[in-house]
């Protein structure tokens, strides 16, 4: 069977839901090709925290209603080391930028929600994805819906189906450069019933390794801790895990985490990644698809964000001033920001976990950053800047 889109978009994830909004918006349509259920998708824990501009763009485009609601504007984090808390005044350091928390499956619901109110075309459960023609100026998506062979023509594909997806291998290796950093930690993550320990997040170093402390709601509270990525989450008991974190986040004054039942957690490894370029003739990489920041910086999804706000402002140009410039441009233009990205995240990351290899004079230079870090109204600056989000016009 044959369908016809403009845009063939694989993945329904921030990235590739977004995009389908973003170009319904300029009157050009699309269709959402996913591997998993619609129940899989909104049921996904992962991202937290929104940046300043991906709220407002959300806002913009009628799908923040919910998000204002139930989601928590926060004004800063809090840096601990050395049994003390240290507030960066995010909002008072960037001219009143925040971030909000307000989780990614909630996110995908509302964008899927509003998706399918449009009458637009987005297909759960697809299999055997697989693109042809990329190259050319008629690609094609071929897969499986509901038992029967599909081949989606299209004018272009968004390559929105992350890390683990098919899209990024349809760049041929002779064009692509891949950049990787892994790490030599992972993160255990839990969701906890119980009300918060702290208004505001908080990024804990200590001797034992990294902890984070976040939220979901007044009842429910996400928190991290650096561990082996090896590590087996059997290992791990509720106690253990608790003590840990009570631990890595001890202070002088006898602070005290608020606990409850644990009822998800889960180690993930952490790496820094990113292809260039980011297209390859009518394929366009958008998201983690493209780009992977380890979670210490709270980029990801606010990258994929980006991404598609570039790529749907190129695709609209060239429906309606036939303008190719953007276009090939697309990979230049979202370098920039993913290279921003990588290194806060890289930063971040390395300021604040213990590495397995590190030796005193390591740990006093991190010690040394942190120090610089809370203390220098400038050096905070950068890292509420970056943190908040940088304007996408930067
Ligand atoms: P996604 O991976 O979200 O979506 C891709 C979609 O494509 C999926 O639905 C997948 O099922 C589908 N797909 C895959 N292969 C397919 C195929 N062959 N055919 C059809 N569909 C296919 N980011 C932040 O900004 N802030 C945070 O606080 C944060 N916390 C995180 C915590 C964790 C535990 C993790 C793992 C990540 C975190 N991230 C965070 C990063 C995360 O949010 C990602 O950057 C974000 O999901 C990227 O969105 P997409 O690029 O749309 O990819
Ligand atoms: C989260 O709330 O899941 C979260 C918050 C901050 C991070 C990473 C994850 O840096």
């Amino acid at each position: 069977m044959n369908m016809r889109t403009p845009v063939g978009i694989i993945g329904a994830g921030p990235a590739g839901l977004l995009l389908s909004l973003l170009l319904a918006r300029e009157g050009i349509d699309s269709t959402v090709l996913e591997s998993r259920s619609r129940a899989e998708v909104e049921a996904t824990i992962r991202a937290g925290v929104l940046e300043h501009g991906t709220v407002d763009l959300l806002s913009d485009m009628g799908l923040g209603e919910r998000m204002q609601r139930e989601g928590a504007g926060h004004h800063g984090i809090e840096l601990r080391f050395d049994g003390e808390g240290h507030r960066i005044p995010l909002s008072e350091l960037t001219n009143g930028r925040v971030i909000t928390i307000y989780p990614q499956h909630e996110v995908l619901k509302d964008l899927i929600a509003a998706r399918l109110k449009q009458g637009g075309q987005l297909l759960f459960n697809v299999k055997d994805v697989r693109l042809a023609e990329a190259a050319s100026s008629q690609p094609s998506i071929h897969f499986v819906h509901e038992d029967k062979q599909i081949e989606l023509q299209c004018d272009f594909i968004a390559g929105c189906d992350g890390f683990h997806g098919v899209s990024r291998a349809s760049l041929p290796e002779a064009i692509q450069t891949v950049f990787t950093r892994f790490y030599p930690f992972g993160w255990l993550g839990i969701l906890m019933q119980a009300p918060p320990s702290a208004q505001e997040l908080i990024y804990a170093y200590s001797d034992r390794g990294f902890a984070l402390v976040s939220t979901r709601s007044p009842e429910l509270q996400r928190m991290y801790l650096q561990c082996d990525p090896q590590d087996d989450i059997a290992n791990w008991t509720d106690e253990m895990i608790l003590e840990e974190l009570q631990a890595r986040l001890a202070t002088t004054d006898h602070w005290q985490l608020r606990v409850g039942p644990i009822i998800q957690k889960s180690i993930l490894a952490m790496r820094s990644f990113v292809i260039e370029p980011m297209q390859y003739g009518r394929l366009f990489l958008a998201g983690d698809a493209a780009h992977i920041v380890p979670p210490t910086g709270a980029k990801g999804l606010n990258l994929a964000v980006a991404d598609v706000r570039h790529l749907a402002h190129a695709l609209s140009l060239f429906y309606k001033e036939h303008r190719t410039d953007l276009l090939e441009a697309y990979s230049t233009t979202c370098l920039r920001r993913v290279w921003r990205a990588e290194h806060f995240s890289w930063w971040m990351t390395s300021m604040l976990h213990r590495f397995p290899d590190d030796d005193p004079f390591q740990q006093r230079m991190q010690r040394a950053q942190l120090d610089y870090t809370v203390r220098s109204r400038a050096a905070a600056t950068s890292l509420a800047e970056n943190y908040v989000g940088l304007p996408f016009e930067w």
